[in-house]
């Protein structure tokens, strides 16, 4: 069959600082291709709609199966759905990836027949028995594991045993001159480990992998990397380098290979002050950038987001992380609840400090805790809103007040970091990607007053709502908080040697 692999258009984030590949799209496009299929990808952040119309038109594809990672994204999946079985009624549309494995049946509600399945999980496990059903009899594809479509659900996804027999189709992606992040301009994607072992309140990381943790083996890693043709790469783990050996054995595999690369990777602060050596020796081998999610300057908000983590142990790794002589880049979870004086506090802490402080505004997803737990009603319930850029519970300022001061604090960061000011360190090296014909870094370079605009973002909230997103069920009288929905069963943890 023909499978045409689809990621959905970038939000905010990718219009200015990156646009990345879509990993799990060419792994769930590897899978399909090992089970004997015609495969393309249609990357909809660096492609247009009409690109995407204009292939169902030319290639006419049995099969369409598009990853939805991102809730903001439904709305236009859904909308995609519906105008791929107008042109190809026959075709069989399916959905996968991190959002999509939490709100299936609402997915499949709103879609209202347009698309046939949402599998729930890691795709790769679940491509060849569901293309081969899709083939056989599409009837019964509901019996599969992770499967859900509205005739019923099967049983609870598998999860890959070893990360070693995983290969991104990266040769079926077009245009890999558009992915980049920051300065690592082109860039990759690679992913060393998979799963978190911490249960952050926010993330719904360890609720999707089941609080399983794996890694590729060094080898593995390294022979990946080395069939990469871009300079930059993105490494995709949740927390870089948990365990330091695995972090060593990769670099020692990187050296004997005579890879040279730039790095950017997120870690956490406990993490770095553990494993400082490992983190030295990846600047050697070309770590440039590092995230590190601090998301809070204050006790009260780290145990809020039971980040397990003191506030002195952040500070401390972030002046670890500055004598490393590298970029670093810090977030700050910015809650609807905020005033004026509590804006001022952490834009005067953005302008201290030498990083890129990110801002992103608390939004409780389905998935994680959050969204159980949290006692303010939601204020929206359309999805395009859940993109941390927006204020989905009610804010103490009135909104537009709140993005006002919301787009003032991020907006250090456009001082400090972009335009001129940046042009003034990194000529040499913008110089240099344009002779390449490299454009996208010099570009974000002059972006950010016309993505980060409070009267834009407090337009997009009087947008008419077609798909409504479902309420989270109140937790029943006496019995306890709620407790988060896991997609993989829930694993035994790796020791957590975290400050609780
Ligand atoms: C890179 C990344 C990004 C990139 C985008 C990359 C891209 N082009 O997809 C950037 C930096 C832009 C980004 C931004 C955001 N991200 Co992000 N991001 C990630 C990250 C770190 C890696 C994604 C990845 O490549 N993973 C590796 C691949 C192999 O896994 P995968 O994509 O999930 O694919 C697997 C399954 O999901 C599934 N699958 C995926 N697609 C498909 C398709 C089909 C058909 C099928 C069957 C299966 C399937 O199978 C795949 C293989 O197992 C993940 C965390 C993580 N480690 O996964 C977070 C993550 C996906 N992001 C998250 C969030 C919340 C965001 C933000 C909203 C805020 C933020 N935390 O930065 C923004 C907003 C995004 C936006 N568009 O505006 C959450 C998702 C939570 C949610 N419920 O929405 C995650 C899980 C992080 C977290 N721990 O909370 N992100
Ligand atoms: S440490 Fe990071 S990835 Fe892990 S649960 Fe917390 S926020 Fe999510």
């Amino acid at each position: 069959m023909k499978v045409l692999c689809c990621h959905p258009s970038g939000l905010m984030y990718t219009e200015i600082f990156l646009r990345l590949e879509p990993l799990g799209v060419e792994l769930v496009a590897a899978a399909a291709r090992a089970a004997g299929h015609q495969v393309r990808i249609l990357d909809l952040q660096a492609a247009r709609q009409a690109d995407y119309f204009h292939a169902l038109e030319e290639w006419r594809p049995d099969v369409v199966a598009f990853g939805l990672n991102y809730l903001a994204n439904v709305p236009e999946v859904v909308d995609l759905a519906k105008a791929t079985k107008a042109r190809l009624p026959g075709s069989f549309f399916l959905v996968g990836g991190h959002s999509a494995s939490f709100v299936a049946q609402e997915i499949l509600a709103h879609a209202t027949g347009a698309i046939d399945c949402v599998v729930k999980g890691e795709g790769e496990e679940a491509m060849a028995a569901l293309l081969e059903a899709v083939a056989d009899d599409r009837r019964h594809v509901h019996t599969l594991p992770g499967v859900v479509s509205l005739e019923g659900e099967g049983p609870p996804p598998r999860m890959i045993q070893s990360l070693d027999t995983l290969w991104p189709a990266r040769d079926l992606l077009p245009r890999r001159h558009k992915y980049f992040i920051g300065i690592l301009d082109p860039a990759a994607s690679i992913e060393f480990t998979r799963g978190c072992p911490w249960d952050c309140v926010f993330c719904s990381a360890w609720t999707f992998y089941g609080r399983s943790y794996r890694k590729a083996s060094p080898e593995k890693a390294a022979e990946e990397l080395a069939t990469i043709r871009e300079p930059g790469i993105f490494i995709v783990d949740d927390v870089a380098f948990i365990q330091a050996e695995h972090g060593f054995a990769i670099g020692r595999e990187i050296e004997r290979r005579g890879i040279k690369k730039m790095y950017y990777l997120e870690t956490r602060g406990d993490v770095l002050l553990r494993n400082k050596e490992v983190f030295r020796y990846w600047r050697r081998l070309g770590l440039r950038t590092m995230f590190l999610g601090l998301e809070a300057i204050d006790e009260e908000g780290l145990k809020l987001h039971r980040k397990r983590v003191k506030i002195s142990t952040n500070l401390e790794a972030l002046e670890f992380a500055r004598s490393l002589d590298i970029n670093v880049a810090i977030n700050i979870i910015a809650d609807p609840d905020w005033d004026e004086e509590r804006f001022r506090v952490v834009r005067e802490f953005c302008l201290s400090v030498p990083e890129v402080v990110n801002i992103s505004v608390n939004t409780p997803y389905p998935g994680t805790e959050t969204f159980l737990t949290e006692t303010r009603n939601l204020t929206t319930r359309d999805y395009r809103l859940f993109d941390i850029q927006h204020a989905v519970l009610p804010t103490r300022l009135p909104l537009e007040r709140f993005y006002q001061e919301l787009v003032r604090t991020q907006s250090v960061l456009n001082r400090k970091h972009l335009g001129f000011a940046a042009l003034r360190t990194t000529a040499g090296l913008a110089a240099q990607r344009l002779l390449r014909g490299q454009t996208n870094f010099v570009r974000m370079l002059w972006k950010f007053n016309s993505v980060y605009n409070p009267a834009r973002q407090l337009a997009d909230h009087r947008r008419p709502v077609r798909y409504q997103m479902r309420l989270p069920a109140a937790p029943a009288n006496g019995k306890g908080a709620p407790k988060p929905q896991f997609i993989l069963a829930p694993q035994p943890s790796e020791r957590l040697a975290a400050a609780d």
